[in-house]
């Protein structure tokens, strides 16, 4: 009897293992350190229309090294925390160098990645009081601008390829509740979904995936990791959990001693943006 407990207690195990899986070692040495020797993407600065705050709004745009406009790229939108703008990334987080390496070690399918301000109002510099209750709701406001002013202005001024399977959302805490509500609520727009040490802008998971058989069909890539350190982790951790529960393949990643910085964000990144547009996506 104790054997078949046993047995059964390490199937269930297997079978958790299998929806939830960990992702091994930190990003190698030197990997978000500006190499010489390899070519690099460009960085621009863009400025949208946005009908739905009503001003002008900017962005910023990598486009990888050997970046040709006769081809057509997949897209990363990959958005900042609480107390960032859209340079926040670039500042502190360095995808360009982070990409650059990856591209000159054949790592990284080429696509462009976005760089947006997530605090869709009129004043959306991160200045004053971050909390207060009209920057915070400018952070879900930010989904209407994402759908209906920014992927339409991307899409008409770079070679782009404009369906689901071929955009992507991730970031950073509040970009990162921001990823997981608006990546799982539209999986008519994104198949490739990030959130990192998500924030409590983060939906409630039987709001995030009503239908996990729905969810489980359409995305090729559900990724959630979280500090181990991190006051935040319970909601990646939550809705790993209902994840597991239902059944949804992902990746949830705790990082040993990971704090809320960008040495997480960074690595994170760098392990995320690999599985990007390629078969590998999601876990079996
Ligand atoms: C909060 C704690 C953290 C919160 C937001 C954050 C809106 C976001 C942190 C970040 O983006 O780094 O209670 O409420």
């Amino acid at each position: 009897m104790k054997q078949i407990v046993l047995s059964a207690f390490f199937l269930v195990l297997l079978g958790l293992t299998a929806f939830s899986q960990d992702v091994e070692s930190p990003a190698p040495q030197g990997f978000d350190l500006l190499r010489e020797d390899i070519e690099h993407g460009k960085i621009d600065t863009i400025v949208y229309a946005s009908e739905t705050v009503g001003t002008n709004r900017k962005a910023l745009v990598y486009t990888p090294p050997g970046f040709s406009k006769n081809k057509h790229y997949p897209v990363l939108y990959l958005l900042h925390g609480i107390g960032g703008d859209e340079k926040e990334w670039f500042n502190h987080g360095v995808p360009h160098i982070i990409f650059d390496n990856l591209y000159a070690e054949g790592k990284l399918k080429p696509m462009i990645v976005v760089l947006p301000n997530g605090r869709a109002m009129k004043d959306d510099r991160a200045t004053g009081n971050i909390m207060a209750p009209d920057k915070v709701q400018a952070f879900a406001t930010f989904e209407q601008d994402l759908l209906n002013d920014l992927i339409p202005f991307v899409e008409k001024t770079y070679p782009v390829k404009k369906d689901r399977e071929h955009r992507a959302i991730a970031g950073l805490s509040m970009g990162g509740g921001q990823s997981l509500n608006f990546g799982l609520g539209n999986l008519d727009k994104f198949a490739w979904v990030g959130g990192f040490s998500s924030a409590p802008n983060t939906k409630a998971p039987e709001e995030l995936v009503p239908d996990p058989a729905k969810t489980k069909e359409q995305l090729k890539l559900l990724w959630m990791s979280c500090g181990d350190q991190d006051n935040l982790i319970r909601f990646s951790k939550r809705t790993s959990d209902y994840l597991v529960a239902n059944q949804v393949p992902h990746i949830y990643q705790v990082i040993p001693d990971g704090h809320h910085d960008f040495k997480v964000w960074k690595d994170n990144l760098y392990h995320f943006a690999q599985l990007l547009f390629t078969p590998a996506g999601m876990p079996e």
